[in-house]
C-alpha cells in the first residue's frame, strides 16, 4: 500500500508551524532542513551518517543528474534512492535555477530552456514536461515545477514576465506529472521578485492551479534579508494551511529561524556542506573559521557539549592542521559538524513550536552567537 502524499499540521506557535510531510517513502518532520545531495551524494558524508543526524529527506538536482549519469541510467539502475543508497524521501529541484547559475549559452523561450553543459559543452533542452519526466525517472518523492528565477535587483517588467512564464509552466508541469505513480508530489514555485503585489499574483495563481505543496523561489538572490522576510510575510498567508511551504536555497541559521517564524516548513541550502569544505564551522557560538591561525594551538573541541563526535572529540588545533594540509578529513569533519548543527537547530525549533515557546528559542539561539 502506498500512502498518499499529504501534510499534517500538528501545532502552531504564532505563524510557526510544527508538522509532518507524509510521503510514500516516509515522514518528513517539519520545520525541516534538507541537506543538498546535488550529484547523488551529500558531499563528504555517508548516507547512513546523514540519516543519523536526523535528516528525513535530502535534495537532488535534475540539472546535474540529467547531464551525469543521465536520468535514464539512474532509472535503469533502480532509481536515485537505490543508486545513492538513501531509502528515505528525496526532493529534486527542476533544473532551471541551476541552468541559470551554471550552464553556458542559456536561452529561455515559451517552450523551455536550451543550454550548453558546464561539463562538456554539449547541447541540451529542458521543458517543463521533460523536467517532470526526468524527476519521475529519478523516482523523486517531491518534485519541482520548472520555473524562471530572476536575480535581484531586476526591473518590474522582467520580474512580471518571469512569474507569468512560471505560472504557465506550472500548469504544464502539473499535467505532465499526472502520469506518475501515487505517493509522490509536485510543488508549484512562487516567484515575483521583491514586488509584494507580484508575489501575491504568483501565489494566488499557483493556489488556483492547486498543488500538494508550494515552494517559494526567487529569494536569497541578491536582496537584503529584510526584503526576503517581507516577501514571506506577503506569501505565506496566501498559501493553504494544509499544504507544506518550502523556501528554496535558504539559508543561514538566522534566515531559517526568521523564516520558520513566518510559517515556512522546509529549507535546503549548500551552506553547511559548502562552508564545511571551506574551513567554516557552524556552532552554538556562531561561525568559526578554522583556517585562522588562532586555532593552531587550541586543544579545545568546537563544542564539548555537542552530540556530534566531529564537534566534540577533535581539537580545533587538529581541524586547523587538516585544513592547512588540505586533507580530505578536514572537509569531512566540518561537513559533519555543520550538518549536525543545522539538524539540531531544526530539532530544537520543532520542540519549541510544540511547546509554544518558539520566540524564546529563536532569541536564545541567537544570543549564543558571539
Ligand atoms: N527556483 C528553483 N530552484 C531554486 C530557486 C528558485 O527560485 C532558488 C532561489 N533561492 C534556489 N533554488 N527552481
Amino acid at each position: 500500500m502506498t500512502l498518499d502524499f499529504h501534510y499534517r499540521l500538528k501545532a502552531t506557535d504564532g505563524a510557526a508551524r510544527l508538522g509532518e510531510v507524509v510521503t510514500a517513502r516516509g515522514i518528513v518532520n517539519t520545520p525541516a532542513f534538507m541537506p543538498v545531495g546535488t550529484a547523488a551524494t551529500v558531499k563528504g558524508m555517508y548516507p547512513a551518517q546523514v540519516r543519523e543526524l536526523g535528516a528525513d529527506i535530502v535534495l537532488g538536482n535534475t540539472y546535474h543528474l540529467m547531464l551525469r549519469p543521465t536520468a535514464e541510467r539512474v532509472a535503469q539502475l533502480g532509481g536515485l534512492h537505490a543508486f545513492m543508497r538513501w531509502p528515505h524521501p528525496i526532493l529534486t529541484d527542476s533544473g532551471g535555477f541551476q541552468i541559470m547559475s551554471l550552464a553556458a549559452l542559456r536561452k529561455m523561450s515559451e517552450k523551455g530552456v536550451t543550454f550548453r553543459s558546464h561539463i562538456d559543452g554539449s547541447y541540451h533542452e529542458l521543458s517543463p514536461e521533460r523536467s517532470v519526466e526526468i524527476q519521475g525517472l529519478l523516482g523523486s518523492d517531491i518534485q519541482m515545477q520548472l520555473d524562471e528565477c530572476v536575480r535581484l535587483p531586476a526591473s518590474r517588467e522582467e520580474i512580471s514576465r518571469a512569474l507569468q512564464l512560471s505560472l504557465r509552466w506550472a500548469e504544464r508541469s502539473k499535467r505532465a506529472f499526472e502520469a506518475q505513480p501515487p505517493g509522490r508530489a509536485l510543488f508549484g514555485i512562487v516567484q515575483g521578485g521583491d514586488a509584494p503585489d507580484l508575489r501575491e499574483v504568483s501565489a494566488r495563481g499557483l493556489v488556483d492551479i492547486g498543488f500538494p505543496g508550494y515552494s517559494i523561489g526567487g529569494l536569497a538572490v541578491g536582496e537584503p534579508q529584510d526584503v526576503m522576510l517581507s516577501m514571506l510575510d506577503v506569501v505565506t498567508p496566501i498559501l493553504p494551511t494544509d499544504k507544506p511551504r518550502y523556501l528554496m536555497g535558504v539559508g543561514t541559521p538566522d534566515d531559517i529561524l526568521e523564516s520558520v517564524a513566518r510559517g515556512v516548513d522546509m529549507f535546503d541550502c549548500v551552506m553547511p556542506t559548502r562552508a564545511g569544505r571551506h574551513a567554516l564551522a557552524f556552532s552554538r557560538f556562531g561561525k568559526i573559521n578554522l583556517k585562522n591561525a588562532r586555532h593552531a594551538e587550541d586543544p579545545r573541541p568546537l563544542d564539548e557539549e555537542s552530540d556530534c563526535p566531529a564537534a566534540r572529540d577533535y581539537s580545533r588545533a587538529y581541524l586547523h592542521h587538516l585544513i592547512r594540509c588540505d586533507e580530505m578529513l578536514g572537509s569531512m569533519l566540518l561537513t559533519w559538524v555543520n550538518l549536525a548543527y543545522y539538524q539540531s537547530l531544526m530539532k530544537g525549533a520543532r520542540i519549541a513550536i510544540g511547546e509554544g515557546r518558539f520566540d524564546d528559542y529563536r532569541a536564545q539561539v541567537k544570543d549564543g552567537w558571539v
